[in-house]
């Protein structure tokens, strides 16, 4: 970022701007994300994407429903807030454009885990923060992106994508559409869940970046990227989960021979979110959480292959075929969770045993 921009915005924050570093951090693919050293304290520094959140101002209502239902220490890691600037806002404008600045929580984001107990870990925090938010009426926050995990909704945008683009369909794109068509049954459910589940408070956007564990790797530090917390189904965020913790490659990994489940996390990632939420939510939930992995993997994908075929409008790219890629990415894991149905489902019933 141009550093007269960054003089700009720390210029509206209530502390001394002088001699600061300011370096790209973290792999999110909508807003844009720095570090900077403002004399000795460290923090994010992040230009907001308003082209994707539209409604910025329901973001900081969610966050204030949220905190005014918060009791201290009830969550056993921080929810980072943005810092105020001096007119008291979590925004700043500058040019025509939005920032907000963050306090930096140190330790450790991932791509992706290494063993089931940091599998297990990350699903325990996500899961308490389902957990602690069940008593409030999940109708009190607004949509910051309305519509954000409807499959039916998000299918159709796929189909019509493939109607209108630009784009010459070579064999391996041809091949990729034809999967996720296959993949309608998904809708099916989809929608006799949605008729049939509460909406809770979910986060929206649990993949496994959006946690940040100790150094060590032994706990959980924070949860961050609070701005798609909204009234959604508990699937979501197991299923999100179930995405970027379950998978033997990360979402950005080309070894597509190599993408499947990964049983020994899977079994960690259940028994972590299940054993917080398991006397707190209805058994349809709880019965609905498997088939979140799969519904957000092929969201995800028809996401990111719509997005190709409509020229790259949405998600950041470093290359043209790289949404191509990520859906590619995601239809071998998707597979992979349909094959292993069978699988899945005994590691569910072993948790419910053991309780
Ligand atoms: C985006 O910003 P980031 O990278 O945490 C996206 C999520 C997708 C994810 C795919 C607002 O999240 O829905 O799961 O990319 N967020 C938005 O990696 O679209
Ligand atoms: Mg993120």
């Amino acid at each position: 970022m141009e550093n007269s921009i960054v003089e700009a915005v720390l210029k509206q924050y209530p502390f001394e701007t002088t001699s600061l570093e300011c370096a790209p951090f973290g792999s999110g693919h909508i807003h844009s994300t720095f570090r900077v050293k403002v004399g000795g304290n460290l923090y994010i520094l992040q230009e907001f994407n308003d082209q994707v959140f539209k409604f910025p101002e329901r973001i900081s209502g969610n966050l204030q429903v949220l905190l005014n239902e918060l009791q201290p220490g009830a969550l056993p890691y921080e929810l980072p807030l943005p810092v105020k600037n001096k007119l008291g806002e979590f925004f700043t404008s500058i040019s025509g454009r939005l920032f907000r600045l963050f306090p930096f929580v140190s330790g450790v984001t991932k791509d992706s885990v290494d063993n089931p107990h940091q599998s297990n870990l990350a699903a325990e925090a996500f899961a308490n923060f389902v957990k602690v938010f069940l008593p409030v009426d999940a109708s009190l926050l607004r949509d910051t992106i309305p519509s954000f995990h409807d499959l039916d909704l998000r299918f159709r945008q796929f189909e019509e994508s493939v109607q209108t683009t630009d784009r010459e369909i070579d064999s391996e794109t041809a091949q990729l559409i034809d999967f996720y068509q296959k993949q309608h049954d998904l809708v099916e459910t989809y929608n006799a869940y949605t008729q049939l589940l509460p909406k809770r408070v979910t986060h929206n956007d649990t993949k496994i970046n959006n946690l940040i564990y100790s150094e060590d790797l032994t706990r959980v530090n924070a949860v961050i990227d609070l701005d798609t917390i909204m009234a959604g189904y508990v699937f979501y965020d197991f299923g999100d989960l179930v995405r970027t913790v379950v998978c033997t490659e990360d979402e950005a990994s080309h070894n597509w021979a190599q993408i499947r489940v990964d049983l020994d996390k899977y079994e960690s990632l259940i028994e972590g979110f299940y054993l917080p939420l398991i006397e707190s939510i209805e058994s349809e939930e709880l019965a609905s959480l498997t088939f979140g992995g799969e519904m957000m993997t092929c969201i995800m994908g028809l996401r990111f292959l719509a997005d190709y075929l409509n020229g790259n409008k949405y998600y950041h790219i470093t290359y043209e075929n790289q949404n191509l890629h990520r859906a590619k990415n995601q239809s071998k894991l998707l597979q992979s969770l349909r094959d292993n149905r069978p699988q899945i489902q005994k590691l569910v019933d072993r948790v419910g045993v053991r309780n």
